[in-house]
């Protein structure tokens, strides 16, 4: 007889271990799904975008500093080119082929900045940009929206909201929306997330300047719109307590796993 009647053939075999998404692409499709059920539609573009739609589109002054080689990725040797530093130009064009609002899109994508680089900064990441478009359109609006979209994405529904005043040249007013602590909720005075006060930035938003409804042919006298942009990284380092970023782009199998 040869070794071969000694094989145990009934020996159950081992499971391939499965891989799993990265949390970055299942938090920006938990982010679609809250606002789809939100009555908005997803828009995508190119990653490689002109001035145009990146900054002129949007408002950008010619000499802003956000248009400066230290913070924007110019393609070399083709004119007028950038890496998208927002996804600000997929919602113009969404804009544009739509032309007649009321309508409501996210725009959520890869970015670039040409910026130094620690625990809370990378040359890529992700953002999520919305935009809600119609008559009699207001920050109370804006409010609703984002104060449903984080109760829901925290899983919180204690979650509350505040504006205050900010610049982005693409909006005015411009805000700056603070979310109460989801670490300590107001209650550690040492509380290493929200430093005791209770609040973070969470991400910036305002009504759209009329500049960049006129740029996508929308009457700016007629419509009205509210815009926001957040950052996606720092959403999920809130959400799971990750205080690196450049966790999420190391390779590390265990980090990546945990999710
Ligand atoms: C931030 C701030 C913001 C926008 C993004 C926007 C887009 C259009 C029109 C008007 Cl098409 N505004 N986007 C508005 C305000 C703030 O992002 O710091 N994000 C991480």
């Amino acid at each position: 007889m040869s070794d071969m009647t000694f094989i145990d053939v009934t020996a159950p075999g081992s499971r391939q271990k499965q891989g799993n998404l990265h949390i970055i692409s299942s938090t920006i499709r938990e982010i679609e799904d809250i606002f789809t059920r939100l009555g908005f539609e997803i828009a995508e573009g190119p990653e490689v975008e002109d001035e145009w739609h990146n900054f002129d589109a949007l408002n950008v002054p010619e000499n802003h500093p956000a248009r400066d080689m230290q913070d924007t990725f110019w393609i070399k040797g083709v004119d007028k080119t950038v890496l998208r530093t927002h996804t600000s130009g997929v919602q113009n064009r969404a804009m544009m082929e739509k032309k007649n609002p009321p309508f409501r899109i996210i725009a959520p994508g890869r970015v670039f900045r040409n910026e130094a680089l620690d625990a809370t900064h990378e040359a890529q990441f992700h953002q999520c940009e919305g935009l809600m478009v119609g008559k009699e359109i207001s920050l109370a609006n804006l409010k609703g929206v984002l104060l449903q979209f984080l109760q829901e994405f925290f899983g919180d529904d204690s979650v509350s909201l505040r504006f205050r005043p900010g610049y982005f040249p693409f909006v005015e007013p411009g805000i700056e929306v603070d979310v109460t602590c989801t670490k300590c909720h107001g209650e550690n005075k040492e509380c290493n997330v929200c430093k005791g006060s209770g609040w973070i930035e969470i991400l910036g938003a305002g009504m759209v300047h009329p500049h960049v409804l006129d740029s996508a042919e929308i009457n700016s006298k007629q419509f009205q719109g509210f815009a926001f942009g957040m950052g996606i990284e720092r959403l999920v380092m809130l959400k799971y307590g990750v205080d690196d970023i450049r966790d999420f782009y190391d390779g590390d199998i265990p980090f990546i796993e945990q999710f």
